[in-house]
C-alpha cells in the first residue's frame, strides 16, 4: 500500500477528504484528555465487571455469516463480509464506558475499524448530516456525523484481545466512547447516512437525543 503511495505524485482521495474536513472543521468535536480527578462523569460509579444491557434478544451471527451494509448519502455505499472487514485498517482504542443506568467502566481496549478510516471510504456525501445505526436485534439508535466521526470511535469486533462476545454485540458493535453507552449500537448490521436526524428506540422512548455524559444529557427534558 504505502509503495502504490509513494508513486502518486497527487495527495490521493483519501487525504483529499481528510483535508477538506480539516478545512470544514466537521469533526472537530474530540473529547480533550481530562485530569484523572475529573475523569468520571457526574452522577456515574465506578464497575469493575461489565454488565450485559438491551432489549433480551441475542442474535447469533457467526463471523463467516457476518455482513454490513454501509449505505445511504455516501459516495461508496459497500456490504462488508468478515474477510473484507478484516482487509480494512485495524486500529486498537482504550476507552472508558458511561452508561446512562449510572456505571462507567476504565480501560476497555477495543480492537476494529475506526469509524474515520469508515468514513474514508465510504465518503458521506454533502448532505450527510446524521448516521443511523441498525442492530441485528432491530435495535437502532442515531447519532450526528461529527459524534460517529470522534477520533475514539471505532467498530469493534474484539476486547481486551479477544473477539466481542455475543451478549456484548459480536461479531461487530459500534463503540462511542464520548456519549451514554446505549449509542454504542451491538450486533450492527447497517450503517445509514441521513440528510435528516431519525430517532431510535431509546431515543424515541424518553432518552436524549444526543446523550452527552459530561452534561448529563440522560433524559429527552435534560
Ligand atoms: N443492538 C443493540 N445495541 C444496543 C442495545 C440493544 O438493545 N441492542 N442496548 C444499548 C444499551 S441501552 C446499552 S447500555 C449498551 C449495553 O452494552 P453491553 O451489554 O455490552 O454492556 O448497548 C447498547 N446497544
Ligand atoms: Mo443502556
Amino acid at each position: 500500500m504505502t509503495d502504490d503511495r509513494e508513486q502518486l505524485p497527487e495527495p490521493t482521495k483519501l487525504t483529499a477528504s481528510k483535508q477538506r474536513w480539516a478545512r470544514e472543521g466537521r469533526f472537530l468535536t474530540g473529547q480533550p484528555s481530562r485530569p484523572e480527578a475529573e475523569r468520571l462523569p457526574p452522577g456515574q460509579h465506578l464497575v469493575r465487571d461489565w454488565p450485559v444491557l438491551d432489549l433480551g434478544r441475542h442474535p447469533s451471527i457467526a463471523r463467516d455469516e457476518w455482513k454490513l451494509l454501509i449505505l445511504g448519502a455516501v459516495q461508496n455505499p459497500v456490504v462488508w463480509d468478515w474477510a473484507t472487514l478484516m482487509r480494512q485498517p485495524q486500529s486498537r482504542k482504550i476507552s472508558d464506558i458511561h452508561c446512562v443506568t449510572s456505571w462507567s467502566r476504565y480501560d476497555n481496549a477495543w480492537e476494529g475499524v475506526a469509524t474515520r478510516d469508515l468514513l474514508d471510504i465510504v465518503m458521506p456525501r454533502g448532505e450527510a448530516r446524521f448516521v443511523i445505526l441498525h442492530g441485528h436485534d432491530g435495535y437502532t439508535t442515531n447519532l450526528p456525523l461529527e459524534d460517529f466521526a470522534a477520533e475514539d470511535a471505532i467498530l469493534a469486533h474484539s476486547w481486551q484481545d479477544r473477539p466481542l462476545s455475543k451478549e456484548h454485540g459480536g461479531p461487530v458493535r459500534l463503540i462511542m466512547p464520548h456519549l451514554y453507552f446505549w449509542k454504542s449500537a451491538k450486533w450492527l448490521q447497517r450503517i445509514d447516512f441521513a440528510a435528516t436526524d431519525e430517532p431510535g428506540f431509546w431515543e424515541v422512548n424518553g432518552y436524549h437525543n444526543r446523550g452527552d455524559p459530561w452534561r448529563e444529557q440522560r433524559y429527552s427534558g435534560d
